[in-house]
């Protein structure tokens, strides 16, 4: 399963990866301009959550680093977005980021939000952030410190599960096929080349284990809601 970890510059982001995983890979330059170091591709960390393999990206945050961005995003299974509670005028390059993203997801990828920086007196709360932003009622959002760790991990898990829930139908309709191909491809109203993507991509995404020489898979097990 992938997840990406978005939002603007400084928010948080290679800090929420790296907490996950300390031996997360981020390929940072130092920018003259900024005068600190900066996320120039990505961040690569990994996470096991139930014997899950769950894969960590985190993007760049400068705004014209759009094209890495969309790259990194694509194919995300869920987002984790951060915004820095700390910085309002932040907010505006988070927004942009945003609907950028959301370009590049498919449609009802969830999104789970942070307030991050909460270990800074006086910082905005969730609820403040939600009404300066127009976030949606029903959105959820984290009060967080990539510093502390407050609510790094248990957003993950909120996400992973969201993320669960979704695929929670289909994985049902692939356990009942799991010896018949043929039959999952009737029953989904998809053709060879369609099965073949769709079975490739479900066992990148680590939910099967195909077995191409008795053309069959298996859903594999620990896919279940975290606690
Ligand atoms: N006080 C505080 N500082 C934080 C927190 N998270 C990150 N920082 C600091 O903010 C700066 C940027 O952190 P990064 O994790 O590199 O942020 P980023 O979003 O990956 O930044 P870019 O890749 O440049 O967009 C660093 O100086 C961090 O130490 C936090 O929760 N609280
Ligand atoms: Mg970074």
């Amino acid at each position: 399963m992938k997840v990406v970890v978005s939002g603007p510059l400084g928010s948080g982001k290679s800090s929420y990866v790296r907490l996950l995983d300390s031996k997360a890979l981020n390929i940072e330059a130092e920018s003259k301009q900024l005068g600190f170091k900066t996320t120039v591709a990505m961040d690569m960390g990994m996470i096991r959550l139930n014997g899950f393999d769950v894969f960590l990206f985190g993007t760049p945050g400068l705004l014209h680093f759009s094209v890495m961005r969309d790259i990194v995003t694509s194919g995300a299974d869920g987002v984790i977005f951060i915004f820095d509670a700390s910085q309002p005028e932040k907010d505006k390059d988070a927004i942009i980021i945003l609907n950028s993203i959301r370009k590049v997801l498919e449609p009802n990828t969830p999104i789970v939000f942070l307030a991050n920086k909460q270990d800074i007196k006086n910082v905005r709360s969730p609820e403040v952030i939600r009404a300066q932003n127009s976030l949606p009622k029903e959105a959820k959002i984290f009060p967080s410190s990539t510093r502390t760790g407050l609510n790094v991990r248990e957003s993950l898990k909120y996400l992973v599960n969201t993320i669960f829930d979704n695929y929670s139908e289909l994985l049902q309709v692939l356990r009942t096929y799991q010896d018949d191909i043929k039959g999952l491809a009737k029953r989904l109203n998809k053709n060879k080349a369609q099965m073949r993507d769709f079975l490739n991509s479900l066992e990148i995404k680590r939910f099967i284990e195909l077995d191409r020489i008795n053309q069959c898979y298996k859903v594999r097990e620990g896919l279940k809601n975290l606690i």
